[in-house]
């Protein structure tokens, strides 16, 4: 029986790091739950080839979801880096459902605005601002200028780049990580679409310590494994203000005298991060219904 840590995913099969070398790898049993980052125990089956015996528990598991099924990003981290850029611009709303995802997972996490060599982004990262005071500091970087902001960061972690396509995840671990090689590509003016260049994730160790995993861009991003209760802790910024609305089970859609829209109403909480609590309640509600139908 090998050791190993799991390097890639894709589809039935994974890539493992073990001490003898690479190994391909299938699951046991039909559940094939394996994420990027697990620690797992393996059989050869021949030179190069394995089965997975056994997941090691995990020490925390970022993932998505929809009503019928979940889908892994990474699991063991230390950090998850949500990254953003002028071009293709904001999506504020997929922001924040990656940052409630780390938040539920109890991971920490940080925005990583790159391509701070276009003029665009002096503005982004102006806006930016309002999130680092809820608690998400902004990392500013240039993927093909200068990355020496993210090294003290990334040092002896496990961190995971997740965000839309575009964004410039892959070129950012060609700069951290020499060997890496991704695949870039333009992005598609024609379609003025980011073209889908990363198609499995994936684990780079870095040169001066710990690990850096790139995955695949993202436009869909469910979090329907999280309860109202859930949610409303994955805000940090709203506790201060929860056990104030005139409802004690106020969940602060459209109750009168609720203190998060008050909140929100005087600037104490950005507009953008009720809307989203909002947006994910109202789908897990949706999703609710339809079972109990
Ligand atoms: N100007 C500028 N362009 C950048 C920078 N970083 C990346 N890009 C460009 O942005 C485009 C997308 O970069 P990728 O690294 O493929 O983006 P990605 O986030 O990995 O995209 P997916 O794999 O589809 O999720 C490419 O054309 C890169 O050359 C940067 O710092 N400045
Ligand atoms: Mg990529
Ligand atoms: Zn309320």
């Amino acid at each position: 029986m090998e050791t190993g840590r799991v390097v890639a995913t894709f589809g039935k099969h994974c890539l493992v790091q073990a001490e003898i070398g690479l190994i391909d790898c299938v699951g046991r049993g039909r559940k094939t739950d394996i994420a990027c980052g697990d620690r797992v125990e393996l059989k050869l089956t021949s030179p190069g080839n394995g089965v997975v015996e056994q997941v090691q528990p995990r020490r925390n598991l970022l993932y998505r979801s929809d009503p019928f099924k979940t889908k892994n990003f990474a699991a063991n981290l230390d950090q998850v880096l949500v990254v953003t850029a002028a071009e293709p611009g904001l999506n504020e709303d997929l922001l924040n459902r990656c940052l409630v995802a780390a938040r539920a997972a109890d991971i920490p996490a940080c925005i990583v605005l790159n391509k701070a060599d276009l003029a665009q982004t002096a503005e982004l990262h102006a806006y930016l601002k309002a999130y680092e005071a809820i608690a998400y500091p902004v990392i500013l970087v240039s993927a093909k200028h200068d990355v020496a902001p993210l090294l003290p960061l990334l040092a002896g972690k496990t961190s995971v780049l997740i965000g839309p396509s575009g964004v410039g995840k892959s070129t950012l671990v060609n700069a951290l990580v020499p060997e890496a090689d991704v695949r870039t590509a333009e992005i598609s003016r024609a379609l003025n679409a980011g073209r889908h260049t990363t198609t499995h994730t994936r684990l780079y160790e870095l040169p001066q310590g710990g690990a850096l995993i790139d995955s695949p861009g993202m436009q869909e991003f469910g979090l329907h494994h999280l309860g109202p209760d859930d949610l409303q802790a994955a805000f940090p910024e709203f506790k201060p203000f929860l056990g104030r609305c005139r409802f004690y089970n106020c969940r602060h859609l459209k109750e009168p005298d609720c203190a998060i829209a008050a909140a929100t109403a005087d600037g104490s909480v950005l507009p953008a991060r009720l809307k989203a609590y909002r947006t994910l309640l109202a789908e897990r509600q949706a999703a609710d219904l339809k079972r109990h139908r």
